[in-house]
């Protein structure tokens, strides 16, 4: 069974991210909608653990982070091109800027301004999640002003490239770089009140904001969550066993490993036995009674992967 299951919630903006990303590819696939808290009972037997928003599942291989998730869809459909104009690499260390400082400053405007509307256990999570153990609103709110500084200059970034008679980032049609400022702009003008005024700034942005929205997320149908774990449990692992004679940390097939998103989220670790190995991607193999034998797969940047 090789249809692509999304596990993510509408308002995910990563997940917007990864949904452009088969709206680019015109892809068909199955949606699986997730809470947006933990306890996720119908997705930690597939990932082990990992409890980030979006997951895809192939069959019983499952690609966690948007990283891993979209170079995968890439690999399995070329066209059309992620790429357009060879523009390979480039766009991976864009998305090092998008998802790291980019999307902290929208998080920071978005739960200083939306945390009495919003559940408290969603704030108390996500405060720990993206501000760590001594998370302070009372901080994120006196820092509004400047935080809304920094993105007013760095959306006037893409701005001024979209500002050069470009459809999109790369030319005439859409890529990766393309969805990976786009979710940004869909994250901030959803859920942060003030966007709409920033954003009017920026004629160019907001008219390829228009193009991208235009783009779609290719056809997606609803599945149901016990659905995508009977998928799981009656298939197996399709990633071939792999190692890496360069790889700096010795990572070979077959041995123990944890897995762990870096910085201070509070992530549990997921453990597994190596099966794939390579620069850009660490796949493990775990066992768990929902769904059988799974190759769980990361990406190596952004990830400590250790041997347990
Ligand atoms: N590096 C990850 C980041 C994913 C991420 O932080 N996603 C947010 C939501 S868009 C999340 O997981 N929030 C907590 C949750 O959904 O439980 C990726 O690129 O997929």
């Amino acid at each position: 069974m090789s249809e692509i299951i999304l596990h993510h919630y509408p308002p995910s903006p990563v997940s917007e991210k990864v949904r452009i990303g088969l709206g680019i590819k015109k892809l068909a696939w199955r949606s699986v909608e997730i809470p947006r808290i933990p306890p996720k009972p119908d997705l930690m037997p597939l990932t082990g653990g990992y409890r980030r928003t979006p997951v895809m599942q192939i069959g019983a291989d499952i690609y966690c982070d948007s990283q891993c998730i979209l170079r995968e869809i890439d690999r399995r459909h070329r066209d059309p091109t992620f790429y357009p104009g060879g523009g390979y690499g480039m766009p991976w260390a864009l998305g090092r800027w998008t998802d790291g400082e980019l999307f902290a400053l929208i998080v920071s405007l978005v739960i200083a301004t939306s945390a009495d509307e919003m559940p408290d256990d969603w704030v108390a999570d996500r405060g720990r999640l993206y501000f760590g153990k001594n998370f302070d609103l009372a901080g994120l709110r006196a820092d509004m002003d400047h935080n809304a500084a920094q993105l007013r200059a760095q959306f006037g970034w893409l701005d001024q490239r979209l500002a050069q008679g470009r459809n999109f980032i790369l030319g005439d049609i859409p890529g990766l770089p393309d969805a990976f400022g786009y979710y940004l702009v869909w994250f901030a003008r959803e859920r942060w009140a003030s966007a709409g005024g920033l954003l009017a700034e920026f004629p160019s942005l907001e008219a390829w904001e228009g193009r991208m929205a235009a783009i779609g997320h290719g056809s997606p149908v609803d599945m149901d969550p016990s659905d995508a774990l009977k998928v799981a449990k009656d298939a197996a692992p399709a990633t071939p066993a792999q190692g890496d004679p360069r790889d700096p940390q010795g990572l070979e097939p077959g041995m123990p490993v944890t897995v762990c998103p870096l910085g201070d989220g509070g992530d549990p670790q997921v453990t597994g036995v190596v099966r794939h190995v390579d620069r850009e991607t660490i796949a493990i193999l775990r066992e768990e009674e929902a769904v059988g034998e799974v190759c769980v797969h990361f990406p190596r940047v952004g990830y400590r992967v250790a041997r347990a």
